[in-house]
């Protein structure tokens, strides 16, 4: 099966190699210029918050950085993102709108995910970026763990009504948007390490998530389209 990478979320979400990256899921084609553009935040370094090892740092090892350089991203983009990431549940509400049983469980093609697996990833992800955004702020420097979207799908029950997952995604979506809201600068520069991917920020993660709900929604049209 060949399914590009284009849902960053994911290959972030997964730490996906590139074995695992032609099983992937998140099919809409919209990311997949994303992926580089993360390479600008991978030049910027911080000051760590704390030592991340023994070894002492030299300045020449951590360039300490002002918050507005490590600011890569303006404030008219961030609130532009926040308003496209709190607008997430809508789209994917809309694409649901009147689905039938069939349609829910539709494949577009042999293996692809069907509208009702789509949902309960949205549920599993966005619970599980709500909660790597709370780390992000509340603690310094914390490993984010990757996982295996499509081993959830296999052993989580992915055949489960849906709307407890839809509920799951829009709650998490809202009470994260009020946490984005009200963040400092100081905040938007923070930063973990992901445990596959490395390098790992805040306005990277707001980056990511802002799509993802939406590339999601396409990806539920088409799968309903595919019972027609
Ligand atoms: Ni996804």
């Amino acid at each position: 099966m060949s399914i590009g990478l284009s849902c960053i979320v994911c290959y972030i979400l997964a730490g996906l190699g590139a074995k695992q990256e032609e099983s992937h899921q998140c099919d809409s084609s919209q990311l997949t210029g994303r992926l580089r553009s993360y390479g600008r935040w991978n030049r910027v370094k911080l000051a760590p918050t704390r030592p991340v090892a023994t070894q002492p740092r030299t300045a020449a090892t951590f360039p300490v950085r002002t918050l507005q350089e490590a600011l890569t991203m303006d404030a008219q983009t961030r609130r532009t993102l926040i308003a496209q990431y709190r607008d997430g549940y809508r789209a994917v509400s809309e694409a649901l709108q009147g689905v039938s049983e069939r349609e829910l469980d539709a494949r577009p093609a042999p293996g692809k995910w069907s509208a009702r697996e789509i949902v309960h990833h949205l549920a599993d992800s966005e619970m599980t970026s709500a909660i790597r955004l709370r780390r992000l702020v509340a603690e310094d420097r914390p490993q984010i763990q990757g996982y295996d979207q499509d081993e959830f799908a296999r052993r989580l029950y992915y055949d489960r009504a849906i709307h407890a997952s839809l509920e799951a995604f829009r709650f998490a979506r809202e009470t994260t948007g009020q946490i984005l809201e009200k963040m400092t600068e100081a905040q938007w520069v923070r930063e973990g390490t992901h445990s596959e991917s490395g390098r790992y920020t805040v306005q990277r993660w707001l980056e990511v998530y802002a799509q993802h709900a939406h590339n999601h929604a396409e990806q539920i049209r088409r799968a309903r389209a595919a019972a027609r």
